[in-house]
């Protein structure tokens, strides 16, 4: 079945964004393009049924605008990260306040486990969970004990090149799946139909399912025209100056 969502989480971007963590040699971000840019994307999550809530930047985290690594909102519950850059870790204390506003209780993920939910994939009751340089094995088999709990499976997939599973990897309902890259023909997605987005456009290959319409970032035509050929409604989204900082379409929300 799948998943519906009514809600989504947004942290708008403070200006010492240009301190984030970035592997993308693209230059450093605009901040007020970014503005810019955040604005339209909560616009769209909107335009796609869902209520945004939208949280004040935070100046103390240049990468908090990315909250989708911070927490993993289930259908049925949800957790609290343990973030694995070191950078980042403070961000779940702010998140934990804010999930606890929607949910009674909630799970966590400690130390000596790190996890990342842009190492999460949801794929209706199974998760898949990338091991990577900010997920543990430790923070993987934390998460499957607590998904077990929630009637939820879970299973591991070790990253070699990606910075998170969602990087290369999106999930677009009805069995479908966009990959690129170290993700191409792996076994552990065998058994979906496959879109593959070619090395030249690897960043598209984080589009973004919401309520039977994708988000797709700008500039990547033919992962766009792929997306449509699938039958798929398309939104797209500049989101230039969070790739500037790795961060795609899903990291900039949460999504329940
Ligand atoms: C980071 O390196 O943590 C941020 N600059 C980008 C995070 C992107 N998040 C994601 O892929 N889920």
């Amino acid at each position: 079945m799948k998943p519906g969502f009514k809600t989504a989480i947004v942290r708008k971007p403070c200006p010492e964004m240009t301190a984030g963590l970035s592997s993308a040699s693209l230059g450093l971000p605009d901040y007020s393009l970014a503005m810019d840019q955040h604005a339209a994307y909560v616009e769209a999550l909107q335009n796609c049924g869902l209520d945004v809530k939208v949280l004040e930047a935070d100046p103390g985290f240049p990468d908090s605008c990315f909250v989708e690594d911070v927490a993993l909102c289930t259908p049925h519950g949800a957790i609290l990260c343990n973030p694995g850059a070191p950078s980042r870790n403070g961000e779940k204390l702010a998140m934990e306040a804010v999930l606890l506003s929607f949910h009674d209780q909630i799970d966590h993920i400690e130390f000596p486990g790190t996890l990342d939910a842009g190492d999460v994939m949801m794929v209706g009751k199974h998760f898949y969970i990338g091991i990577s340089e900010r997920t543990n094995t430790e923070g993987a088999d934390q998460l499957i004990a607590i998904l077990k709990k929630l009637g939820k499976t879970g299973s591991q997939v070790l990253l070699s090149d990606m910075l998170h599973l969602k990087s290369g990897v999106s999930y677009l309902e009805d069995n479908r799946m966009l990959v690129t890259g170290e993700f191409v023909d792996h076994p552990a997605f065998s058994v979906f139909d496959t879109l593959v987005v070619e090395p030249e456009e690897a960043y598209a290959a984080n589009s973004l399912w919401i309520n039977d319409s994708v988000l797709v970032p700008a500039g990547f035509p033919s992962t766009l025209d792929r997306i449509q050929e699938a039958g798929y409604k398309t939104l797209v989204l500049d989101v230039s100056e969070f790739q500037k900082l790795d961060g795609g379409l899903s990291c900039l929300s949460l999504r329940f």
